[in-house]
């Protein structure tokens, strides 16, 4: 029914039981520009192999549940304007019709598991945003995380959302958050928040057995992980904190809503930092694939 198709190195992986890493695609369409996201992409691919495990980068195409992508597909992707974002709601829909799409965090989740990959990363996960007391705007990410068993690598809650609101949904939802060696949680472009690390862990091995250990409790959902962007990549939130502002405020004055929400604040902070948080965005997202290579690799250890 399901029309799964590997890439060639996910399917040599997968056969001779090497560990593979998921990486979702609306990054790729959603949050970065063309062509840089297309170099991003396989920037970040780069790293888990050169981090010793296997990328597989998901997304929709022509109604196929693509787990790893060649080269011409990432590039076609990344190079289409106007692709849907494909979130658990309409994954399904899109593969029924034939369609194409970008995976965010829940619908890569969702492919990941289905594709028996237990670890996957990305940027920063969709939350609870600002206003979400009127617009009551909370991710679906937030929902998959306490319901798919996949441990998900982030650079914590971007800074557009409300950090305090998401860390209390997580908490009601039972979904661990684990900040990898530091007691502050971090806020994407910036390695603090005003708010504790609810679960601090200082390395691969230790994140990889607390997956194992929720699995062997029977416990659904997975894991986040907050992975601190590197220092010299990031820009301080005092900074960032008048920019969201102004790019929240556009936002809310031009009626954009739904999942309109997320793209819009980021292309609009890209501009009023003239690049800079892209710069910072690429830096955090290979630093959470290397991270995950290494979750990945010491899970199969836990498994075996
Ligand atoms: N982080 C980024 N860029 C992005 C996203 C996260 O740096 O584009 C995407 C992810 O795919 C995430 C989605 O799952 O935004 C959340 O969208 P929403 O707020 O509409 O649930
Ligand atoms: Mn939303």
């Amino acid at each position: 029914m399901i029309y799964m198709t590997y890439s060639a190195e996910a399917a040599r992986a997968r056969s001779s039981g090497q560990p593979l890493v998921a990486l979702e695609s609306t990054i790729i369409t959603h949050g970065m520009p063309y062509p840089q996201n297309v170099a991003v992409a396989a920037q970040v691919e780069a790293d888990i192999r050169d981090a010793g495990a296997t990328p597989a980068t998901i997304a929709v195409i022509e109604g196929r549940l693509h787990v790893g992508l060649e080269p011409e597909m990432l590039q076609a992707l990344g190079r289409t304007p106007d692709v849907a974002k494909l979130s658990r709601a309409d994954l399904a829909a899109c593969l029924a019709t034939g369609g194409t799409g970008a995976t965010t965090v829940s619908a890569t989740m969702i492919a990941a598991r289905h594709a028996g990959i237990p670890v996957f990363a990305t940027g920063g996960i969709g939350g609870v945003h600002r206003g979400a007391e009127t617009s009551f705007d909370v991710s679906a990410d937030l929902q998959e995380l306490a319901q798919t068993p996949v441990t998900v690598v982030s650079a914590g809650a971007k800074a557009i959302l409300d950090v305090g609101k998401t860390l209390e949904v997580l908490e009601t939802l039972g979904v661990p958050v684990i900040v990898h060696g530091q007691d502050v949680f971090p806020a994407f472009w910036s390695r603090r928040s005003p708010y504790a690390a609810p679960i601090r862990m200082d390395d691969a091995d230790a994140i990889a057995r607390s997956h194992a250990a929720r699995r062997a409790l029977g416990l659904p959902g997975g894991q986040l992980v907050a992975n601190p962007i590197p220092a010299a990549d990031e820009i301080p939130a005092e900074k960032l904190a008048p920019i969201i502002g102004a790019a929240q405020a556009e936002a809310d004055e031009r009626g954009v809503s739904g999942k309109e929400v997320t793209p819009f604040l980021l292309e609009r902070i890209y501009e009023f930092t003239r690049g800079q948080s892209l710069r910072a965005n690429i830096a955090l997202v290979r630093n959470n694939a290397r991270l995950a290579a290494q979750i990945a690799q010491a899970l199969r250890k836990v498994s075996n």
